[in-house]
């Protein structure tokens, strides 16, 4: 797995030799784990704050859920959201990621601060994403993706899903590279979830190390997702609710650490920082 490398948005950030934990800021009314917890922007700022307080490198702040089925906010509505807490976080000294698709999104939340653009389409939502990443100069989470919320499920299709998805994300890559993003900005993601069943998630997991071929650094962002609730469904089958899954995604945090991925993308901030310091103090002997 690609080691930590000196990428610009954590450069200042007190560090390395350590996997990232980025904190999840769900600005919207529908995201599947918290929606409407955090709509309000007082709200979000707060719980933000309170991410940090536990240890988050990095807060990832999204007004867009990208829940199966989820219909799409107007641009208009996602900048209420999304703006006044990366300003407010960003003033607080955080690091702070902007989750978007669009750049008429982006572009002003890098103005607000945000310094690393999280788009889990990697560029395949909005043609003018990839060139405004390369003007700006900040750093860009590369997300496989095969299409929007509303029907992704129905592309998770796949005869290799480790190799596909590689494959895929290298086409990705090559496109970010032809717009003019730097090379040391590029962050990868498979992009659990998104167009890939509970059984791709297990693969993809099993087989990480695969993606060591893109030589770049990864994120993951398992937290909570449902193939862990199905995996922890009770006995009449009903799924683990997703708010009582942060103990389940302490497990792939801890495996994660242990092979050096950049960082993972987290609800519980506190149990992935502890299960990554139980990791590296492993890996010390
Ligand atoms: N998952 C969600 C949202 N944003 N960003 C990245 N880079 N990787 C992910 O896996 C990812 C993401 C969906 O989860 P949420 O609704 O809990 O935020």
């Amino acid at each position: 797995m690609i080691r930590v490398s000196p990428l610009d948005v954590v450069a200042d950030l007190p560090r390395p030799g350590r996997t990232l934990v980025m904190g999840v800021v769900n600005v919207t009314p529908d995201s599947f784990s918290d929606g409407g917890e955090w709509l309000d922007p007082a709200a979000a700022i707060a719980h933000g704050m309170e991410l940090l307080s536990e240890g988050a490198d990095i807060i990832d702040v999204g007004g867009e859920s990208t829940r199966p089925g989820a219909i799409r906010p107007e641009v208009s509505e996602e900048l209420r959201r999304v703006l006044p807490v990366v300003r407010e976080l960003t003033a607080a000294g955080a690091c702070v990621s902007i989750d978007t698709m669009r750049a008429a999104v982006a572009e002003p939340a890098i103005a607000a601060g945000a310094r690393l653009v999280n788009d889990v389409s990697g560029g395949r939502s909005d043609p003018l994403m990839l060139g405004l990443v390369a003007e700006s100069g900040v750093s860009y989470v590369c997300m496989h993706w095969r299409g929007h919320s509303a029907d992704m499920q129905s592309k998770a299709t796949y005869a290799d899903v480790v190799a596909e998805v590689i494959a895929e994300l290298s086409t990705q890559l090559d496109e970010a590279d032809r717009a003019g993003v730097a090379a040391d900005k590029l962050i990868i993601d498979p992009g659990f979830g998104f167009a890939k069943t509970g059984e791709h998630n297990w693969q993809l997991l099993q087989r990480l190390e695969e993606f060591d071929v893109l030589g770049r650094p990864m994120l993951v962002g398992v937290s909570r997702k449902t193939f862990l609730g199905r995996l922890l469904a009770s006995a009449d089958g009903s799924p683990r609710p997703a708010k009582e899954r942060d103990d389940a995604t302490t497990a792939p945090t801890t495996v994660l650490a242990l092979r050096g991925v950049w960082g993972v993308r987290v609800h519980s901030v506190r149990a992935s920082r502890d299960a990554i310091a139980v990791a590296r103090r492993l890996q010390s002997h």
